[in-house]
């Protein structure tokens, strides 16, 4: 077993235990309305700071990650003015941190991204007696951050979820003209024979060479974590069989054509899948989309908060921070954007429309077939870059 395996291994495990499985004993862990409401109050109580006193505050986050009454109820209650900006990629968000004048306050990279920023001072250290919410993450749940934030003075988990493929079941059906789908999930995205039909329905892939590569390698058999040059090759080698089939490369725009019916097949992040089918059960269009969790594997990720170097209110980043960690906060938001919270508490508050849903907490048996991305090494990173480049470029 190789070292990055068995981190994913571990991981993997802790987080099922975390409570992502569904074998978890909930009773003995599910707040009362009481417990949360008083460490709710608690949390409000703002501590004490010598930093300085601003009034407004600079979001950078993923598109579709919050659930905006949250963050007009923190500028009420705060009396700050938040500016919130979106991106739909670790690369994006990683151009502006890296030269040290991001603008913003708070932002989220992936574990994947966090490490080589920390080490490149990107961010500065977080003052934990200003996060007295704190306390309402799963230690257990730092282990994935513990690889990039080694001593933890930077990051604070918001959520985790999984790469995976949304699909329109009736057009599949139709496209395939009644094959049913095939055991491994994985060939309708990576078998020609699949792909060559399903391109009539419309297939979108994350625009992300880091999400998609380990998927690939995944299913190729080979460790996801691989970074040789032979292996990222044959990666690239799969992608480019099914290419010329893929209508789109989106990371946030294929949530409402798949929700419209516009594409029958996307490979997106689990959470973002789960609202297209939201919206277009909502929209009651008749477009019926299943978010898949493939037995044979998916990729594991969490985002995390970090507070650029650069920040002009860096108190009022602590305090919204910590207002998300409120298990009230942190379900309203898991809800809105069906995906795992961090504040553990925040799981037993959410719908259970969600919290039952296997691509949004998957048990333990999904999770042992899962995978958690690890970091590249940047000449990985760039080597497979230059690959995803020509592949778009359909050369
Ligand atoms: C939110 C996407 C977050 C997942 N739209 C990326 N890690």
């Amino acid at each position: 077993m190789t070292k990055a395996w068995a981190i994913s291994a571990i991981t993997l495990t802790i987080l099922a235990a975390c409570g992502g499985g569904g074998s978890a004993d909930v009773n003995k862990t599910a707040p009362t309305a009481a417990s949360v409401a008083s460490s709710d109050t608690a949390a409000s109580s703002a501590p004490a700071s010598n930093l300085p006193t601003t009034a407004e505050l600079k979001i950078y986050n993923w598109s579709d990650y919050v659930d905006p009454e949250t963050v007009k109820d923190f500028e009420k209650s705060q009396g700050i003015k938040v500016v919130y900006d979106v991106y739909d990629s670790n690369e994006t968000l990683e151009a502006k941190v890296l030269t040290g004048q991001s603008g913003y306050d708070v932002v989220t990279p992936s574990n994947t991204y966090i490490g080589r920023q920390i080490k490149s001072g990107a961010y500065q250290k977080l003052d934990k007696s200003l996060l007295p919410n704190l306390s309402q993450i799963d230690p257990k749940l730092m282990v994935f951050l513990k690889e990039v934030d080694p001593t933890g003075e930077y990051s604070i988990p918001y959520f985790w979820g999984m790469n995976t493929m949304g699909i329109n079941v009736d057009k599949v059906n139709q496209a395939l003209g009644g094959t049913p789908l095939p055991e491994n999930q994985w060939d309708l995205l990576f078998k020609p024979e699949y792909t060559n039909k399903l391109k009539s329905c419309g297939i979108s892939i994350l625009d992300s060479v880091s999400d998609v590569f380990p998927l690939a390698l995944n299913y190729l058999g080979k460790d996801p974590h691989s970074q040789t040059k032979e292996d990222l090759q044959a990666a690239a080698d799969l992608i480019k069989k099914v290419r010329p089939d893929i209508r789109r490369f989106s990371s946030s725009g294929y949530i409402d054509d798949l929700a419209r019916g516009d594409l029958c097949l996307t490979l997106g992040y689990g959470g973002d899948l789960n609202i297209a089918a939201r919206r277009a059960e909502e929209a009651k269009n008749k477009v019926n989309i299943e978010v898949l969790v493939p037995k044979t594997g998916f990729g594991v990720w969490m985002d995390a908060f970090l507070i650029p170097r650069d920040a002009s209110n860096v108190l009022n980043a602590h305090k919204y921070i910590n207002d998300t960690l409120a298990p009230q906060v942190a379900a309203k938001n898991g809800n809105y954007v069906t995906y795992a919270p961090a504040s553990k508490a925040a799981k037993e508050l959410m719908e259970k429309e969600y919290t039952e849903n296997r691509s949004i907490f998957p048990n333990d048996e999904d999770l042992e077939k899962g995978f958690m991305y690890l970091p590249m090494e940047a000449d990985a990173l760039k080597t497979a870059t230059r690959m995803w480049q020509d592949i778009k470029k359909g050369v």
